[in-house]
């Protein structure tokens, strides 16, 4: 692959249509945005960017509303060759600080009404520039690059060149930064456009609707590399609302979302066969689809969900066939290229249907945490694969089952939540000896998590109290949904408090 063809901008850019005045993007605002006015807004904003001077390899930390500007500072940032740190809406002040910290961001963008705050962490920090960037259309960073040329020349990259810091909280201690190259996220997106059949423009046009938030794995690479991969057109929604997304399906063909997404669409009556009636292809992941779903939606649109399995350190690693069987309840197989495995405690791999720990290797596994060499290392087995933290098995016929996970990690709706995060910030309040989180089963959210606070002896806490003081700090889905003082934790002979009880307790 020579230089300039590895950085993923300029292959996306070669999928643009070659009518560049036709709708790439329609917002559910009723604004159209064509492959032209993403190629010249994203070179304006990557002159802007280039202008500043910034050292080699520079980050660029991002913490906006969903829009189709935001979009376009995401490719602006890749096709100027520096590397893209996306921040989950959601996430308050101690964690931004956390994050600009650790990834030294050279420069931040934020909504107007959080300048105030993130740019004094960011100052501090010894980031230069903080610029604002607003749902909509105004901001300095618009303002600012709205003087730039619209002719760029694509950064030259490397295919191991880092493109993205995706940061994902850790079982203990802090949120690592997993790194991910341009030949990580190329290579998935090619794999995953042969994978899914994709329809370009020539061929009947796929349309995605894009309903998810853009600072994770799923909403950012999956969906959107996804459709600019093929030129395929784009019904952007600022938030998913079911019965906006309904109202689109009949001008869609693909959509992708988490499984609270098809929950919520299956309460709405309007989801029916005529809704879906263009549809090509319903896609889940991000957590796990409950067979309850899969098969409630079989039988009220009479589309399989294709179900597929990745994280942010590998962007998409497994998936049920376009082709062929789509069997509910797992996450099909390994895609072209990775290679996946099940091995037992002391790393053996184990027979076809044994339940294991998944290791996987391939072109889309990460070049690992930012500035973590230890904590990559221990990741990594000295053959080179990936320990996922997740726990499952292969069957004779391929299809790997995801069984749970040797990662203390909560899944809700969609978003990572680690008791362990929860736990240490329970534990620093006044009055608290100890505390466990632990995940329970949800209708809505798949997972939701449960707080059982110990009080210090002679201390009285208040469980309200406690939630509160969780929510005023931590982004919101963190919260646990339900906090009980409780007298004790039950704890096995080694001492270690035993999850698995309260589990079975509280749900
Ligand atoms: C919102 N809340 C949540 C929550 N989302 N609580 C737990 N889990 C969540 N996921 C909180 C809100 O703050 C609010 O609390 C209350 O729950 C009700 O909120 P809501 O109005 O129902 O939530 P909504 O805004 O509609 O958001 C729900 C959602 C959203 C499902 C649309 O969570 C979402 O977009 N999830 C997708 C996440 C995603 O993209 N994950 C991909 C990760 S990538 P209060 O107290 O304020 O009322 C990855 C790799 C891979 O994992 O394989 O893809
Ligand atoms: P993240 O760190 O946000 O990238 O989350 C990745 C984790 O989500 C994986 O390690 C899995 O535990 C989980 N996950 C993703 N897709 C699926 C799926 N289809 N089924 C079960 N778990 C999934």
């Amino acid at each position: 692959m020579s230089e300039v063809s590895a950085n993923l901008y300029a292959h996306l850019r070669h999928a643009f249509p070659a009518d560049l005045n036709a709708t790439a993007i329609e917002t559910d605002a009723g604004q159209h945005y064509s492959w032209r006015d993403l190629d010249r807004g994203t070179a304006m904003m990557a002159n802007f960017l280039q202008s500043l001077g910034l050292p080699e390899g520079a980050c660029i930390a991002v913490q906006v509303e969903k829009s189709v500007e935001a979009l376009m500072l995401y490719l602006a940032t890749l096709r100027a060759g520096y590397v893209f740190l996306p921040l989950n809406t959601a996430y308050q002040s101690a964690e931004i600080g956390y994050f600009i910290g650790n990834a030294e961001p050279a420069v931040v963008v934020c909504s107007a009404p959080n300048f105030g705050w993130v740019s004094t962490l960011a100052f501090k920090a010894g980031t230069a520039w903080v610029f604002t960037l607003n749902d909509d259309r105004t901001g300095t960073l618009l303002e600012r690059a709205a003087h730039a040329s619209d002719h760029q020349v694509v950064a030259p990259k490397r295919p191991e060149d880092l493109a993205v810091i995706i940061y994902t909280s850790g079982t203990t201690g802090r949120s690592k930064g997993a790194m991910l190259t341009h030949g990580n996220m190329l290579s998935n997106a090619l794999v995953l456009k042969d994978y899914w059949g994709w329809r370009s423009a020539g061929e009947g046009g796929d349309v995605l609707i894009h309903a998810l938030p853009i600072f994770h794995v799923h909403g950012l690479f999956v969906a959107i590399h996804g459709a600019l991969i093929n030129g395929s057109k784009m019904i952007w929604l600022a938030k998913f609302d079911p019965k906006v997304v309904l109202a689109h399906l009949p001008r869609a063909t693909v959509f992708m979302g988490v499984p609270t997404l098809y929950v919520r669409l299956l309460a709405e009556a309007g989801l029916d066969r005529a809704a879906v009636q263009h549809m090509r292809l319903f896609i889940s992941g991000s957590a796990p689809l409950l067979l309850d779903t899969f098969t409630a939606w079989q039988e009220r649109t009479g589309h399989t969900i294709l179900e597929r399995y990745g994280m942010s350190e590998t962007i998409m690693l497994t998936s049920n066939p376009y082709q062929g069987e789509r069997r509910g309840g797992t996450v099909g197989m390994p895609l072209p290229g990775v290679h996946l495995r099940v091995v037992d405690g002391q790393g053996v791999a184990v027979k076809t249907g044994v339940i294991g720990d998944i290791q996987v290797k391939g072109p889309n596994v990460f070049a690992g945490y930012w500035r973590m060499p230890e904590k990559t290392a221990e990741e990594f087995t000295a053959d080179g694969f990936f320990k996922t933290g997740d726990v499952g098995r292969v069957d004779a016929g391929g299809f790997v089952t995801i069984v749970g996970r040797s990662k203390d990690l909560i899944i809700s709706g969609g978003y990572n939540v680690y008791p362990a995060e929860l736990e240490s910030f329970i534990n620093d309040l006044p009055g608290v000896a100890e505390s466990a989180v632990v995940g329970v089963p949800h209708a809505d959210f798949g997972e939701v998590g449960v707080a059982l606070v110990v009080a210090k002896p002679g201390a009285a806490l208040d469980a309200g109290r406690i939630l509160l003081e969780l929510k005023a700090r931590l982004a919101n889905y963190k919260v646990p949904k339900q906090c009980h003082v409780v007298a004790d934790l039950p704890r096995n002979a080694m001492g270690k408090v035993q999850k698995n009880l309260l589990r079975e307790q509280y749900r």
